[in-house]
């Protein structure tokens, strides 16, 4: 097993704070409609959190996906084949992982992460578990195109993203993120790469607002933990009782919406610099958009991915598709 590099990725300024956190909040709450990126809820509280909303009873995404990927293993070593590198988008799950691995016998396992210490904790936890495995953490950003480790150049490659992590992306980011992972994979050398991946279904209001607002307050405390994060790390001044945790379907756009909402006026300051919020506005923390299969497959097409085949949980509650970075012709 070996890091690509020891170097952190993450930017800080002389008192220790991410430059980039700072410039996203700073930014986003200079906006109309405030606004703070969902990459930013992960902080180790926000991380221990999200790990605790996927065991909630309202929050089905994990269980279903969970559930697709131990029934249909011996359909994805049929049509994956084995001997392919299997590229994680992200560090990879204790559950999901393992059972993707079980199921199509690959030559190595790559995960990618930005946090370098959470993806060597779990590449290493997966190394104990797989011990004929190869394992290669590569400590990047992916959503830009990754140079893979030498040691898989030759393989075929299939890249896995579970989770419906697509769905927290705008449409138009979600799609460079497909087209960097075609990159990433190699999709113009070799063997045509392959991609399994998780995205969650458009479905009933209620069950979907009460996935992202549990009755315990989990995800309550998930969105609230930003305002925390961003009071500790730049020296923020919100109160976090003036903030309500609110989640909302947007038919029009086909996501949920999590915001924190000012139950009353006032004014903070980030960073020095002032904001107020009226009551009833919001700052918008997240999207989570939900798909058919046809928005479905448009959105991988669009990505440069063709669908081959998609599976569901036996609720019908969520999907996982197999697509190949094969170009569609550009007319009929
Ligand atoms: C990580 N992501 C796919 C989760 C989701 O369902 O959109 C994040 C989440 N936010 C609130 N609950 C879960």
């Amino acid at each position: 097993m070996k890091a690509e590099t020891g170097i952190s990725l993450v930017d800080l300024d002389e008192d220790g704070v991410d430059r980039a956190f700072r410039a996203d909040v700073l930014k986003g709450l200079r906006q109309q409609q405030k606004a703070v990126p969902a990459r930013w809820f992960y902080d180790e509280e926000g991380s221990r959190l999200f790990e605790q909303i996927t065991r909630v009873a309202e929050y089905y995404p994990t269980r279903a996906e969970t559930e697709i990927l131990g029934a249909q293993g011996a359909q994805f070593a049929d049509l994956i084949g084995p001997e392919r590198a299997v590229v994680e988008f992200g560090s990879g799950s204790s559950v999901k992982t393992p059972l993707l691995l079980e199921a199509i016998a690959p030559a190595a396992y790559v995960p990618l992460d930005i946090s370098g210490d959470f993806l060597r904790q779990s590449a290493a936890a997966l190394a104990q578990k797989f011990p004929h495995l190869p394992v290669y953490p590569v400590e990047a950003d992916f959503m830009r195109r990754v140079s893979l480790p030498d040691e898989v150049s030759a393989l075929a490659k299939l890249g896995f993203f579970p989770g419906s992590t697509i769905g927290n992306m705008v449409p138009r980011t979600a799609v460079d993120l497909l087209r960097s992972m075609r990159a990433t994979l190699g999709a113009d050398e070799g063997e045509s790469p392959m991609l399994l991946i998780g995205m969650d279904l458009v479905k009933d209001r209620a069950v979907l607002e009460a996935a992202y607002d549990d009755a315990d307050g989990v995800t309550a405390a998930f969105n609230t933990n930003l305002v925390s994060r961003i009071n500790r790390e730049l020296g923020g001044t919100i109160d976090p009782a003036a903030l309500e945790h609110s989640a909302v379907w947007n038919d029009d756009l086909a996501r949920i919406e999590m915001h924190l909402r000012a139950t009353r006026d006032f004014s903070f300051e980030v960073s020095g610099e002032k904001f107020s919020l009226r009551k009833g506005e919001t700052i918008h923390t997240e999207n989570s958009h939900k798909f058919t299969r046809r928005s479905a497959y448009t959105l991988l097409l669009a990505g440069g991915w063709t669908p081959v085949r998609r599976w569901l949980d036996e609720e019908e509650r969520f999907s996982v598709i197999l697509a190949i970075a094969t170009e569609q012709r550009e007319a009929p």
